[in-house]
């Protein structure tokens, strides 16, 4: 049995899915939590069901009786704790369970530990965002930078921040916060605005959808491809002393020029014309409108302007933000999607010919 034995709760989401690679491949034992669902189909993590050193458990955040069952059960040297509602336009609809999930599941996690009596033997990673700089006070930003988080997964997640910084003070607990800024992949949500381009492109390429409603294109981010950031929650945890990071590429650019290097992927060429909601992505060949702005897509408070400064963790963890580009990043997810859209229509197709294969009894 390995001696390092990572608990990672999160684990069917897309970080969850790189870091469970990540950790298999340095022979760490694997377990992940897992909440029940009536489809229990697990895509992002099916590839690793069944490998001898990955194993899941049914528990949740909202219920401490099952995180304390797990953690004492597993008795891991390591939690990396990734599980939350992790899209901000969905906390203002659900405000009180992403405060439950994102701030005092955090709690849950920390008080696991302390009470399994585990403080000496387990280190936390706590997954914290960029998004806690919200409206931001000074650009680009770093580990200094005042917060000021701007909807309510922000300030679930600024608790979660805090409890975890008391814990590392009031227990001597190797407890810290990655502060990610948006990281993206072939595995991102499909709601998010990245996967929601790309998908879209495929789509529109391959004739299986009309236009594209987005919301503010001229938000800012710096985004990052996800199976590089996963490294670095481990790097954290590695560490000689327990402390928080900004994780970050330092290039920033909005949902305008995400689209356009999307679009181009597919070799459609767009350009922007209008402003806020009358701005429009055309089809520069054909004339075709291709992006539309909706306003069902704003947010009641929108985070536009964030760049990270990542200067302490290439000092001190040694990581390395210039592996991916972001043109690279943007070509990754493209062709997995294109790939995605294609066996979909494939399938179609395959569905459609047994119908008619069965309709007129040329199969039984
Ligand atoms: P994600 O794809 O949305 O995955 C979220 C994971 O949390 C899923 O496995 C989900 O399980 C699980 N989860 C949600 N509520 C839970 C609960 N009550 N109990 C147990 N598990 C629960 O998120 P991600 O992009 O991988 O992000 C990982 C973490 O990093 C999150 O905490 C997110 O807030 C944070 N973060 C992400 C980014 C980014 O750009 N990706 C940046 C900064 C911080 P189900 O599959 O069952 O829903
Ligand atoms: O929005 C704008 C939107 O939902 C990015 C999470 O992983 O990263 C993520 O949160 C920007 C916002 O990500 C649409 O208004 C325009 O300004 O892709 P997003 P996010 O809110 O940055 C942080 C770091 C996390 O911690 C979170 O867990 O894009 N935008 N039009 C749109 N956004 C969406 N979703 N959909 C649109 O149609």
């Amino acid at each position: 049995m390995s001696d390092k034995i990572a608990l990672i709760t999160g684990v069917t989401g897309q970080d969850g899915s790189f870091l469970s690679e990540f950790l298999l491949d340095k022979a760490y034992e694997v377990h992940g939590i897992i909440r029940r669902s009536s489809t229990d189909y697990r895509e992002r993590i099916a590839h690793l069901e069944g490998r001898p050193r990955f194993h899941l458990h049914y528990a949740d955040l909202n219920d401490s009786l099952s995180i304390m069952q797990v953690v004492s059960r597993v008795r891991p040297t390591e939690i990396y704790n990734l599980a939350a509602q992790s899209h901000v336009q969905v906390s203002f609809d659900a405000p009180e369970y992403t405060a439950n999930t994102d701030a005092v599941g955090v709690l849950r996690i920390l008080e696991a530990v302390r009470l399994c009596g585990l403080t000496d033997r387990c280190r936390i990673y706590q997954a914290g965002t960029s998004e806690l700089y919200g409206k931001v006070e000074a650009v680009p930003q770093n580990e200094q930078t005042p917060f000021h988080p701007y909807s309510p997964y922000a300030v679930a997640k600024l608790y979660g921040y805090w409890i975890v910084k008391e814990y590392r003070e009031a227990y001597g607990m190797f407890c810290c916060t990655g502060i990610l800024f948006n990281h993206e992949s072939e595995r991102r949500g499909e709601t998010f605005v990245t996967r929601k381009i790309t998908l879209a492109a495929a789509r529109i390429a391959q004739g299986k959808q009309e236009k594209l409603l987005l919301g503010n294109l001229s938000s800012m981010r710096d985004w990052g491809y996800a199976r590089d950031y996963v490294e670095c929650m481990w790097l954290m945890l590695q560490h000689d002393r327990p402390e928080d990071y900004v994780i970050a590429t330092g290039q920033q650019h909005s949902v305008r020029d995400f689209c356009t290097l999307a679009f181009k992927q597919v070799g459609i060429e767009l350009d922007f014309v209008g402003t806020g909601t009358e701005e429009k992505g055309i089809d520069r060949k054909t004339g075709r409108v291709i992006v539309e702005v909706s306003p069902d897509f704003y947010r009641p408070t929108d985070v536009v302007n964030l760049l990270g400064d990542a200067s302490k963790a290439r000092r001190e963890l040694g990581w390395n933000p210039d592996r991916t580009s972001f043109e690279r990043l943007v070509q990754i997810m493209v062709e997995a999607d294109l790939k995605k859209v294609a066996t979909e229509q494939a399938v179609e197709r395959i569905r459609t010919n047994l119908a008619e294969f069965l309709e007129k009894g040329i199969v039984k």
